[in-house]
């Protein structure tokens, strides 16, 4: 009987933004959405999962730090995954009466201001299911209670989070559209802007958007569905001005959400929008494009651009953010990854 395993699950950055959900407790969305899973390297989560007849209870450190285990959406993915194991038969009914001992960490900079909900219940999710000897197939909608872009992160290379249409939510999940070998050369540098306001957190801000943005409605129904196909599309061609142009016209239109809402999401800074700005003008100047941004719920710059330009780009970078300006920026430099 195995009883300890240890998972890695990479970070995953959206091109179609995940934004609004129409049944909060489920973390059902209004929107299909669409991302990137990137490499391990420099942006994972890694988390040992232990179970033991000597255990008196259950017991999760995240980043060396005891959290509280009955947290509604740890423990809601705990039980489906032992009722889903128990269901298969795929592990043996004494492990399952185990408690377990979880041990989980992020190896991002702190300063990066990451999200890491993603990558956290991803790999919490995947770890448990290695525990239980379920099929990865069977966890996507379970990594999903834990935190909407966390089913994304369970496949790797380009992945779509199909919104789904039954009310219990059991068609709401990710599935592979194209695996990470089929557009290696793609890059992403994920620019580090320092920033030392607090930001409303995605899931309340969301939750404010869908109930007081006028714009997310329109965005969900007449420009979600078309981008989600058009940017299919794009990755299956490897046409990389029309995913470029695609990604950062749903960025732009997330943040004019953001903005919509009431009172306001104000993620991006004054550094984020001199980004867009240098950014098309370098675009301009090429005389074709050939890197685009996309930002989170955040002021930090994710830039995704072909293999060949990433020299050429971050020259651009550290001439318009020189090293001894306070606005200086670092980065992180990542490309698809396939999930072991
Ligand atoms: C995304 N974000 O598609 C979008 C873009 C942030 C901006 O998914 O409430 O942390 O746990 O489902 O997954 C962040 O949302 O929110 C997010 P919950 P989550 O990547």
């Amino acid at each position: 009987m195995q009883n300890s395993v240890t998972v890695i699950a990479p970070v995953n950055i959206a091109v179609i933004k995940y934004w609004g959900k129409r049944n909060e407790s489920l973390i059902l969305p209004i929107n299909d959405s669409l991302s990137v899973t990137l490499s391990t390297a420099d942006l994972c989560s890694k988390t040992t999962i232990s179970a033991d007849p000597s255990y008196e209870s259950n017991q999760i450190i995240l980043n060396g730090k005891e959290e509280n285990f009955e947290n509604e959406r740890i423990l809601r993915c705990f039980e489906m995954i032992k009722q889903r194991a128990l269901e298969a038969e795929s592990c043996p009914k004494e492990l399952l009466d185990c408690k377990i001992h979880v041990d989980s960490e992020n190896n991002f900079p702190t300063a990066a201001g990451l999200a890491s909900s993603a990558s956290g219940y991803a790999c919490l999710v995947y770890g448990m299911a290695q525990l239980y000897s379920l099929k990865k197939q069977e966890i996507s909608d379970i990594a999903r209670m834990g935190s909407g872009s966390a089913c994304r992160s369970i496949y790797g290379g380009f992945v779509q989070w199909q919104k789904g249409v039954e009310l219990d939510g059991n068609d709401s999940m990710a599935v592979q559209i194209a695996p990470a070998s089929h557009w290696p050369d793609l890059n992403v540098l994920i620019l580090v802007v320092n920033d030392s306001k607090k930001k409303v957190g995605s899931t309340s801000g969301m939750a404010r958007s869908v109930v007081t943005s006028e714009l997310i409605k329109y965005r969900v129904e007449k420009c979600v569905p078309q981008r989600i196909h058009s940017i299919t599309q794009a990755i299956k061609d490897r046409d990389f001005p029309k995913f470029a142009e695609l990604t950062m016209r749903d960025s732009n239109q997330f943040h004019a959400i953001c903005l919509d809402t009431f009172p306001p999401c104000v993620y991006m800074n004054d550094v984020s929008h001199a980004i867009v700005s240098y950014i098309h003008e370098f675009n301009k100047n090429e005389g074709e494009t050939k890197v685009a941004y996309t930002f989170d719920a955040g002021p930090n710059a994710c830039l995704y651009l072909p293999e060949k330009y990433v020299k050429r780009v971050l020259s651009f970078i550290n001439h318009v953010f020189p090293n001894d300006n306070q606005e200086s920026v670092e980065y992180i430099r990542g490309t698809p990854v396939e999930l072991e």
